[in-house]
């Protein structure tokens, strides 16, 4: 057994994962974290450098690292790639004139990885308060395919999307309850 593999059966056994939260700025990653500490959401700042929080979720101890989003600060991303469990990619689901810039950071900062292969993908499709119930479909729809999960992640088991709202807390659990199902 490799030295990773010992100290990734050592961590489980904890029920500890180390969750990357990623996105390009002003997402939402603060603010969700934030709702998920159960910290009040109306006093996030732009994230310079990152901040772990540890959540406890039912039996699991989830390292949050909320990672400065802005373009000059994803290239140190990779820093913090080592040991990942899970990505939480937070897309802004009422900036669709960046979607185009989401595909391709998620393609090539997390996709194309070596180091986070096999690392399981939660989509949050984030401040769904500000759009009315019946466009919401169509927005996770769209979302989905420019993001071409479907053909670039061969593994259905590996992704799920979810349209979510940060500062109202909306399917924040069933995101998690995902997370935490998966096999690792
Ligand atoms: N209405 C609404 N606004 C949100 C939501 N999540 C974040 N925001 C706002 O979007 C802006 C950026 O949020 P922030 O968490 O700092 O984004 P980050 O750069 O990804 O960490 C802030 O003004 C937040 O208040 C949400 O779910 N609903
Ligand atoms: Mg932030």
């Amino acid at each position: 057994m490799g030295l990773l593999s010992i100290i990734r059966k050592h961590k489980l056994k904890d029920n500890e994962l180390r969750v990357l939260v990623l996105g390009l700025d002003n997402a939402g990653k603060s603010t969700i974290t934030k709702k998920l500490k159960n910290e009040d959401v109306n006093s996030v700042a732009p994230t310079l450098g990152f901040q772990i929080n540890t959540i406890q979720f039912k039996e699991f101890n989830l390292n949050l690292w909320d990672i400065g989003g802005q373009a000059s600060i994803r290239s140190f991303w990779g820093n913090y790639y080592d040991q990942t469990d899970v990505i939480i990619w937070v897309v802004d689901a009422l900036s669709t004139e960046r979607l185009g810039e989401v595909y391709e950071e998620l393609r090539d900062k997390v996709l194309l990885q070596d180091r986070l292969k096999g690392v399981y993908l939660a989509i949050l499709i984030n401040k769904i308060d500000l759009i009315s119930s019946e466009y919401q479909d169509s927005v996770k729809e769209k979302v989905e395919q420019v993001l071409e999960l479907d053909s670039q992640i061969k593994d259905q088991s590996k992704f799920a999307s979810f349209l979510v709202s940060g500062k109202s807390g909306h399917n924040l659990e069933e995101a998690l309850n995902w997370i935490i199902s998966r096999e690792y």
